[in-house]
């Protein structure tokens, strides 16, 4: 009788700490629910052609002499001179099907950044959860979630879709320390209300002082989208 291969799950809780573990035999889900890869996974669901992720202000803006849509927020504020900011119903409008969009955030881009190199790079997040859970079970890799957190510092939102995703998959991979537990346990306890559970969360509260409540309720609905992002040559596109 022959037995599959082993399948390893492990959760990185912040970008600073993306140097303890192995990606170049890794599938990487990047998360930054609130509100970076929910904004992607709606853009693509919504006919935008591509994302090009980029770390740097100046880069994006470089880019809409090449014909991008110039998007995403610093500190959670559009950025002066960007087309777009980085809230999801931004994303949803008919002008901009078949559009190149170049997209930068505080973290979420940063995080991709940080991986670009490894096997695989696919973007996750409640809007998308189970076509993400459903694209990992026939992927041979093991599989690492990079949750973007915030400065460095981790975040409830990113852990809870760790938990949730992981909860999953528990079926399918085998986790290699604590941190996937740990996740799944958080979501567990969250999973009855995760809109009541993050109201006290350092960024819903960040947010909240930007009035963009209906961004917060719409980044925790789960499976809205069945879409999950590639990164391709340093592009997400729609697999
Ligand atoms: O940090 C990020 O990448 C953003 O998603 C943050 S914010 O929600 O726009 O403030």
């Amino acid at each position: 009788m022959s037995s599959l291969p082993v399948k390893f799950i492990d959760v990185c809780f912040s970008p600073d700490l993306i140097h303890l573990y192995p990606t170049g035999d890794r599938t990487v889900v990047v998360v930054d629910i609130l509100r970076a890869t929910s904004c992607m996974v709606t853009a693509l669901a919504h006919g935008v052609t591509s994302i090009k992720p980029v770390a740097h202000l100046e880069e994006c803006l470089g880019l809409k002499a090449d014909g991008h849509i110039t998007s995403g927020e610093r500190n959670g504020e559009k950025v002066p001179g960007f087309d777009l900011g980085n809230s999801p119903f931004e994303y949803m409008h008919e002008e901009l099907r078949g559009k190149r969009i170049a997209f930068t955030t505080t973290n979420g881009t940063q995080a991709l950044d940080k991986v670009k190199d490894a096997r695989e790079v696919i973007i996750g997040s409640f809007l998308n959860l189970k076509a993400v859970a459903n694209y990992l079970r026939t992927r041979e890799n093991h599989l690492l979630i990079l949750c973007a957190g915030w400065k460095g510092k981790v975040n409830l939102e990113d852990t809870l879709f760790a938990g949730a995703l992981v909860h999953l998959l528990a079926d399918d991979f085998t986790a290699e320390c604590d941190a996937p537990s740990m996740a799944r346990h958080l979501f567990e306890q969250a999973r009855p209300d995760l809109h009541s559970f993050l109201k006290d969360a350092s960024h819903v509260k960040r947010l909240n002082r930007l009035h963009i409540e209906k961004d917060i309720a719409f980044c925790l609905e789960c499976d809205c989208y069945d879409v999950v992002p590639v990164l391709r040559d340093g592009v997400l596109v729609k697999r």
